[in-house]
């Protein structure tokens, strides 16, 4: 047992641990790489032992996705903060009349742009609140000006209830904004605005936000019209074991239904400047947990990805051997996280991912957006 490229054999130890422990039922099932209940994910989510849980995540990745660790060369725009659902847990949405209240014009979008061609991103993620005064010519315009600037960037741009926003603002529905914005460069949807799908914790915590039941559509259309999405889950705030569970549940639903999806990005929510300032921040124990859990259930996700930046580099490194295969990117800049209290720099050179990837055992990757190798760094 958890010989094939796993344990070493013979380690009594970590059989006796694993297979001989409470959670026995579920290592064998690991083993033979069956599909887990609702019923074990809580289980797992619940159990103390941190360890018995990575190993089988560990397990687990190492067999479906080898040892490869993904990294990407990309640039993240906010273009605006000013948002209409001013979620509780967000510190990055304001009013428009409020104190640090932004709009990047065009030009403005235009010059940041402009100055990413010295980096050369293999992609540029744009993110923003839901503006009202914006007309949908903006977002157009936008990623026409990312493209001519950067023609052979992939952009990665406005999650689903950005999108469901858009169809609104528009008139012409999900699908029909998503044509329009692919005609115009849109390559995939990042995987932001999924937090937890279960409405009550919804209601605490986005009362005015899309329900899950919603962002989980226009994700299936997006897919659908053929642009693959992220998803990612906002844990450690009001939410229980089960309502984790379930949310991961819905997103291997989707993902068995139409297999768009490329990686799941489990963030950890940052209390800071937020209604929910009076809650402690994750433990590094829950963060791995999580990572873990989502690699043991996600059985038809390829991608577990460590967002470094809300998890901080030292426990996204040791998040690989927790499960996680991919360190997301060098972004240069970011505000969500960043105004909810992340200390972690706004940027982070290759070199440092390559040391974080090697000194974990593991083959850093280069990828682009849609996990094409760009350069295997052995
Ligand atoms: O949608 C907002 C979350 C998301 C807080 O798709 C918060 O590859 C923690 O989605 N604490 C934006 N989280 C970031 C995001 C993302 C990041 C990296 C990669 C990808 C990808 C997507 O951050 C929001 C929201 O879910 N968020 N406020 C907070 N206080």
């Amino acid at each position: 047992m958890f010989t094939d490229g796993g344990l070493p054999e013979g380690d009594g130890r970590i059989r006796e641990k694993v297979l001989a422990g409470p959670l026995g039922d579920i290592a064998e099932k690991v083993l033979q790489g069956e599909r887990l209940t609702r019923e074990e994910g809580i289980r797992l989510a619940d159990f103390p032992d941190l360890i018995t849980i990575g190993l089988m995540a560990d397990y687990t990745r190492r067999r479906c996705v080898g040892d490869t660790v993904y990294f990407i060369n990309n640039a993240h725009i906010n273009h605006t903060n000013i948002c209409k659902n001013l979620c509780r847990f967000c510190a990055f949405g304001r009013k428009a009349e409020a104190p640090g209240a932004f709009v990047l014009t065009l030009d403005e979008i235009a010059a940041k742009v402009d100055e990413l061609k010295a980096y050369q991103p293999t992609e540029v993620h744009i993110v923003g609140g839901l503006n009202p005064d914006l007309p949908f010519s903006y977002y157009e315009e936008m990623l026409r000006i990312v493209r001519r600037a950067l023609p052979d960037a992939h952009i990665q741009a406005f999650d689903a209830v950005e999108i469901d926003f858009l169809a609104e603002v528009s008139g012409l529905g999900v699908e029909g904004v998503l044509c329009r914005l692919q005609e115009v460069g849109l390559g995939s949807l990042p995987g932001g605005g999924a937090e937890i799908f279960n409405p009550e914790v919804r209601h605490e915590i986005c009362p005015k936000k899309i329900s899950g039941e919603r962002w989980l559509k226009v994700h299936e259309t997006a897919h659908r019209l053929g642009l693959r999405t992220n998803a990612t889950m906002l844990y450690g705030h009001i939410e229980k074991t089960a309502d984790r569970v379930d949310h991961l549940l819905k997103l291997r639903s989707l993902q068995d239904k139409t297999g768009g999806f490329l990686a799941f990005i489990p963030l950890p929510f940052l209390p800071e400047n937020t209604s929910f300032s009076h809650l402690p921040r994750t433990s590094g124990f829950d963060d791995l947990k999580t990572v873990a859990l989502a690699r043991l259930l996600l059985d038809n996700f390829l991608y577990i990805k460590s967002f470094w930046i809300m998890l901080t580099p030292n426990l996204a490194q040791v998040s690989l051997a927790f499960g996680a295969n991919d360190l997301d990117g060098t972004v240069r800049e970011e505000q969500i996280a960043h105004d909810a209290g992340a200390t972690t720099p706004q940027y982070q050179p290759s070199e440092i991912f390559l040391r974080m990837i090697r000194e974990a055992g593991r083959i850093p990757v280069e990828r682009d957006t849609i996990y094409n190798v760009i350069q295997r760094c052995t």
